[in-house]
């Protein structure tokens, strides 16, 4: 995301190494995915699940929701390229379904 979409490094500009696979990137990666497990664990209710993580990003880091799209597309890029075999049109329309209402329930708090 932040080298297709550099816009995105503006969020990030206190961290020292915003290069692929630096060592805040790789650990803020970690975070991030441990976010989408979460939504997963919540994918019955994801508004509520996901309201302290909304809350932070509208109040506190103030990002654009438009950039959860953009996350969205760049997570479907490198998972099909990762797992080719199992990335079947079925998983994908299943993943893209999933990935908008995860962006859409962390932008529930923006309104
Ligand atoms: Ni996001 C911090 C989850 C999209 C900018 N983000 C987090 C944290 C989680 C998280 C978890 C750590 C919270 C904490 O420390 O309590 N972010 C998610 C999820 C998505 C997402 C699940 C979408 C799938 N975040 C984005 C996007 C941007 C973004 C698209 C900006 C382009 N997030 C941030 C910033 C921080 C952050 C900035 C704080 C970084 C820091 O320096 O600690």
């Amino acid at each position: 995301m932040l080298i297709v979409y550099p816009q995105t490094k503006t969020y990030f500009s206190h961290w020292p190494d915003l290069k692929a696979g630096s060592a805040p990137v790789t650990k803020h990666g970690k975070k991030i995915m441990a976010g989408v497990a979460l939504a997963v664990a919540k994918i019955d209710d994801l508004t509520s699940g996901l309201l302290d993580l909304s809350e932070l990003h509208a109040f506190q880091l103030r990002v654009d929701p438009a950039n959860f799209k953009i996350l969205a597309h760049c997570l479907q890029v490198v998972i099909a390229t990762m797992y080719p075999n199992e990335f079947t049109p079925e998983a994908h329309v299943a993943l893209d379904k999933f990935l908008s209402n995860l962006a859409l329930a962390l932008s529930e708090k923006y309104r």
